[in-house]
């Protein structure tokens, strides 16, 4: 792995920056707390900063802020460095790019790298058989597109999405996210023919995933009727909701039942996908093939884009200008794009994500054993959670995600909360991350939970 971990191009912009933790200052350093007090005046207080050490460099798994701390970084800017902060041969597609063209608009004069980006996704989504991507910039806008192509195939309305879901910002997927705060309140009004159904909470529902999914069926025949939905998003393994797996059998069943009443089968996976679970999607552990797999995130390592990739037939319902959007597919994400596609190919960076799950999870487990608010350790591959109780019960403890993700920032570990009731703390860090960094994080958490 150390290539990957070798400075950019070795230009002044991109001096070395060591894989270890070192805080210099406190945290937010001076340097950081004065730029957060001009952001204080112009930007608006509804774009919140978890952590507001502001960020002028990274690589590999570690940032750098202003003050010049370095932290490992446990979110990956919530899954999207997943092959890494400033790859080598990402940047240099990208430069190379930006010294050809920026834009032009694939819907007025293409480009090849918006091809080679949906061939890469047509090999890589499940399933064998013809696909097609159209590509846009933000997940929330891949949600929106899987969800118009699926009503123009089916003709239908209705869409279904699932509790603990979470699949964006914009009006369509603010109404189809569970939580509503702080997404969704006060934004309405929302867009209708959303139905949500129970999903599948093994740590919290004790079913099994025939049980789960007889429930969602169930719920969904008696509240829309198949023959309303056009179709039911999924997240393989729910991202915000807290990197919620379901139970063995629970997804394949959702899937049959589409299959049987014509309902397309959308598989979100912009936080799973990419090789985050260590399959290319997270759907090949459920042995999904869906109709449409959304993908965004660690899909061009840091640039926006995203995509939906379906069956061929599907994806041609929407007719010629149906699709489409100023930036979406810009040829430098585009470029970035298809170095990320090489890159985890050609690095076995599949085989990384496994191997940090056997390096986190049994750590997170001896965690668990250590400290009784640890009520569950679950996830695949680089997307591992625990979740935090309050001890000897379920009920959710969101005041101790708080304090040990601050802690842990205090010592130099970026980690994420997530979770319905904000009582999850995540990691998703850069499939690049080295076992010793790994171990370094948990020693530091672990004595954030011995000093709660
Ligand atoms: N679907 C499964 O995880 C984005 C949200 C960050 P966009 N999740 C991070 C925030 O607070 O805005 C996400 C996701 C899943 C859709 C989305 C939406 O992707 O690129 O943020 O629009």
């Amino acid at each position: 792995m150390t290539d990957t971990l070798a400075p950019a191009s070795g230009t002044a912009q991109d001096p070395e920056i060591p894989q270890e933790r070192s805080i210099v200052t406190a945290i937010p350093g001076p340097k950081s707390q004065e730029l957060h007090e001009r952001r204080k005046a112009v930007v608006p207080v509804g774009v919140h900063s978890a952590l507001p050490v502001y960020i002028e460099r990274a690589h590999g798994a570690i940032v750098v802020d202003v003050d010049g701390n370095r932290f490992i970084d446990l979110g990956g800017g919530i899954g999207v460095t997943t092959v890494g902060h400033t790859v080598d041969t990402v940047v240099d597609a990208a430069r190379e790019q930006l010294g050809q063209v920026f834009h032009t608009l694939f819907t007025i004069t293409p480009y090849e790298s918006y091809v080679r980006v949906a061939e890469k996704l047509a090999e890589h989504t499940p399933g064998d058989f013809a696909k097609k991507t159209v590509l846009v910039n933000s997940g929330a806008e891949a949600v929106e597109n899987g969800v118009k192509i699926a009503r123009k195939h089916t003709g239908r309305n209705g869409v279904a999405v699932l509790d603990h879901a979470y699949h964006g910002r914009t009006n369509l997927t603010m109404a189809m996210n569970y939580k509503a705060a702080p997404y969704a309140t006060g934004f309405g009004p929302f867009a209708g023919d959303v139905y949500r159904a129970p999903n599948s909470y093994p740590y919290h529902d004790g079913l099994t995933g025939e049980q789960a999914a007889a429930r969602t069926i169930g719920y969904l025949e008696k509240t829309v009727g198949a023959s309303d939905l056009a179709c039911l998003v999924v997240e393989p393994v729910q991202g915000e909701g807290g990197f919620i797996v379901p139970a063995d059998g629970y997804l394949p069943a959702l899937q049959e039942w589409c299959t049987a009443n014509g309902v397309v089968f959308i598989a979100d996976e912009i936080q799973s996908g990419m090789a985050r679970t260590g399959a290319w999607f997270a759907s090949e552990h459920f042995g999904l093939v869906p109709d449409l797999v959304l993908s965004a995130k660690g899909i061009a390592g840091g640039l926006p884009l995203a995509g939906v990739t379906g069956r061929a037939e599907i994806m041609d319902s929407a007719q010629p200008g149906g699709l489409g959007g100023t930036f979406g597919g810009n040829p430098v994400a585009a470029a970035a794009s298809v170095a990320v596609f090489e890159h985890i190919e050609t690095t076995g960076l599949l085989a990384e994500a496994a191997r940090i799950e056997s390096t986190l999870r049994p750590e997170l487990e001896r965690l668990r054993s250590k400290h009784d608010i640890i009520g569950d350790v679950r996830g695949i591959g680089a997307m591992l959670a625990i979740e935090l109780v309050q001890p000897g019960t379920h009920e959710p403890n969101p005041e101790a995600v708080n304090a040990i993700s601050a802690a842990a920032a205090q010592r130099g570990v970026i980690v994420l909360t997530a979770g319905t009731y904000g009582n999850v703390l995540r990691f998703l860090p850069s499939l690049a991350i080295s076992d010793e960094l790994l171990l370094d994080a948990v020693g530091v958490l672990d004595e954030a939970f011995s000093a709660l």
